[in-house]
C-alpha cells in the first residue's frame, strides 16, 4: 500500500530555500547524533549537556538570525527551523538557544553600545560566553511591570538590589542580562542591566526539584548591592517595552520549537503503534488510534505551514507582537495535546523516560507557562481583537 510520510504530508520544501533546508538538515543530524540517545537519560538525572553548547555555537545556531558580531545572519525561518529540530530533541535544548540568542545577545545587538557589543557577542554566538535574562521575580511574573528590583544611580555607576526567580542558564552563565527600575518605581523606569557573574553581591543559585525542563538549568538571581560601572547599562533600552520586545524574539522561536517536540511524539506514537499487537493486530490498524494520529499529523502540519507564513512576515519586518502571541498559544497548545495523545498510545510504556514522550509533555508544560502563559497570550490576543483590557 502507498504510504505518505509526516514531511510529505507537509511538504514544507518547496516553501524554504536551500539554504534554509541545509539549516534544517545539519541541526537535524546534530541533534540525532548527539542528542536523542541520552535525552531521556539527561532529563531523568536533570543535568543539561555542556558540551551542546560549543556544538550549537560551531553551527552558528545561537544568535542565528542577528546580523554581524559574528552571528550568522539567517533568515527567521530557518531561525524558526532551528529551533524546531532543538525541541525535537528536548525543550531544554532549545531553550537554552532561545535564551541566549533572543533573550540575551538581541538585547545587545539592539540596544548595547558598540563595546558592549564587541564584547559580548562574537563570543556569545561562539558559545563561549552564556548568557541569561532576568525578568521574572518571585512576586511578578505575568506582570513583570510589578517588579521590585531597584537599581540607583551612584557617583560614577549603578546600584541593583532585589531578585530574580525561574531564570534559564542562571546558575551557568558568565553574563545576565538583568531588568530592573532605575531611581522610579514606574514600568517606564525599567532599564536593562548587563551584570557579570563573580560580581560582588550577585549569586545564582540553582532551583532544583523540576517535574518539568529537567535538562534545563534554571536557578535564581540575587542582587545584594551589586555595584556596576557606568557602561553596564543598555544605553538604548528603555521601559517595560524592552524586555517585552526581547520575549517576541523568543516566543517566536518557541512557536517553532514546540511544532519540533510534537513532531517527536507523533514519530514516537507512530512506530509504536506499528509495532504494538493487541487483539491480534497492530494498534496502527485500530480506527480509535488512526483518528489520534491523523489528528496529530493535521495539527503538527497545519501549524507548520502557519508559522512559516508568520517567518517571512517577520523578515519583511511585518510580524505584530499580536501575532507572536497567537503563534506562542497555538502552537504550544498543540503541542503538549499531541505529547498527551502520544503518550497515552504508547500505553503504560508511556510513562517512562525510556520513550520521549512523558519528556516532552512534562517539558511542555513549562513551555505553556513560560515567555507568557497561555492565559496571558489569550489576554493579549483578545485585548488586539476587543481593544478591552482584561488583565
Ligand atoms: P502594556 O501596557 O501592554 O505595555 C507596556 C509597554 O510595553 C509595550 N509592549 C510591547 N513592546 C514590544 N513587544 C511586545 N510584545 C509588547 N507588549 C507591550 C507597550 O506598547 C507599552 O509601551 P509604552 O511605550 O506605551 O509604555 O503592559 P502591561 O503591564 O499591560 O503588560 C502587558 C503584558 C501582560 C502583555 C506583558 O507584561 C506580558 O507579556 N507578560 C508576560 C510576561 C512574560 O512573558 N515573561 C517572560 C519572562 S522570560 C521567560 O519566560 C523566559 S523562558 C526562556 C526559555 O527557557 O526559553
Ligand atoms: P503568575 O503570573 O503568578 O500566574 C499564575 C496563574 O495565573 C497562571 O495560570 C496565569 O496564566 C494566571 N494569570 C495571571 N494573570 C492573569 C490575568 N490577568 N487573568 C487571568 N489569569 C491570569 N523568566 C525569566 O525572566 N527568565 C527566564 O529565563 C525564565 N525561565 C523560565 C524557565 C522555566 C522552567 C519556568 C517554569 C519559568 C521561567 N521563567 C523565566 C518565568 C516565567 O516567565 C513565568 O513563570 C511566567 O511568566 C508566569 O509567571 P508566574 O509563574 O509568576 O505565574
Amino acid at each position: 500500500m502507498q504510504t505518505i510520510s509526516l514531511d510529505e504530508l507537509i511538504a514544507l520544501d518547496r516553501l524554504i530555500s536551500d539554504e534554509e533546508r541545509l539549516v534544517r538538515e545539519v541541526t537535524r543530524r546534530l541533534v540525532a547524533e548527539r542528542y536523542l540517545s541520552r535525552a531521556g537519560e539527561l532529563f531523568e538525572k536533570a543535568e543539561f549537556p555542556m558540551d551542546m553548547i560549543e556544538a550549537m555555537g560551531e553551527l552558528g545556531l545561537l544568535g542565528m538570525n542577528l546580523q554581524g558580531y559574528g552571528c550568522a545572519g539567517m533568515s527567521n525561518v530557518a531561525y524558526g527551523l532551528a529551533m524546531e529540530e532543538l525541541e525535537y530533541g528536548d525543550s531544554g535544548l532549545r531553550s537554552f538557544a532561545s535564551v541566549q540568542g533572543s533573550l540575551c545577545m538581541y538585547p545587545i545587538h539592539r540596544w548595547g553600545s558598540e563595546e558592549q557589543k564587541q564584547k559580548y557577542l562574537p563570543k556569545m554566538a561562539r558559545g563561549e560566553l552564556v548568557g541569561c535574562f532576568g525578568l521574572t521575580e518571585p512576586n511578578a511574573g505575568s506582570d513583570p511591570g510589578a517588579m521590585t528590583t531597584r537599581a540607583v544611580s551612584d557617583g560614577d555607576g549603578y546600584v541593583l538590589n532585589g531578585n530574580k526567580m525561574w531564570i534559564t542558564n542562571s546558575p551557568i552563565a558568565d553574563v545576565a542580562v538583568v531588568w530592573a527600575k532605575l531611581d522610579g518605581d514606574e514600568p517606564s523606569d525599567i532599564r536593562g542591566f548587563l551584570v557579570e557573574a563573580g560580581t560582588k553581591g550577585y549569586s545564582a543559585p540553582e532551583q532544583h526539584h523540576k517535574m518539568s525542563l529537567r535538562a534545563s538549568r534554571t536557578g535564581e538571581i540575587s542582587l545584594e548591592d551589586v555595584r556596576l560601572p557606568k557602561d553596564a547599562i543598555l544605553p538604548a533600552a528603555r521601559g517595560l517595552g524592552a524586555p517585552l520586545s526581547c520575549l517576541n524574539q523568543a516566543r517566536f522561536g518557541i512557536a517553532f520549537g514546540a511544532v519540533g517536540a510534537a513532531r517527536a511524539c507523533f514519530d514516537e506514537a507512530l512506530q509504536y503503534a506499528k509495532g504494538r499487537v493487541t487483539f491480534g493486530r497492530p494498534i496502527a490498524a485500530k480506527q480509535l488510534i488512526q483518528a489520534q494520529l491523523a489528528d496529530m499529523a493535521e495539527d503538527i502540519a497545519l501549524s507548520e505551514l502557519a508559522l512559516v507564513h508568520y517567518a517571512r512576515l517577520k523578515d519583511e519586518g511585518k510580524l505584530s507582537p499580536y501575532m507572536v502571541s497567537m503563534m506562542k498559544r497555538k502552537s504550544v497548545a498543540m503541542a503538549l495535546q499531541a505529547a498527551r495523545r502520544s503518550r497515552s498510545i504508547l500505553g503504560a510504556n508511556g510513562i517512562t523516560v525510556d520513550y520521549a514522550s512523558i519528556r516532552h509533555a512534562m517539558n511542555l508544560e513549562s513551555v505553556y507557562t513560560y515567555e507568557g502563559t497561555h492565559e496571558v497570550h489569550t489576554l493579549i490576543v483578545g485585548r488586539g481583537l476587543t481593544g478591552e483590557n482584561a488583565f
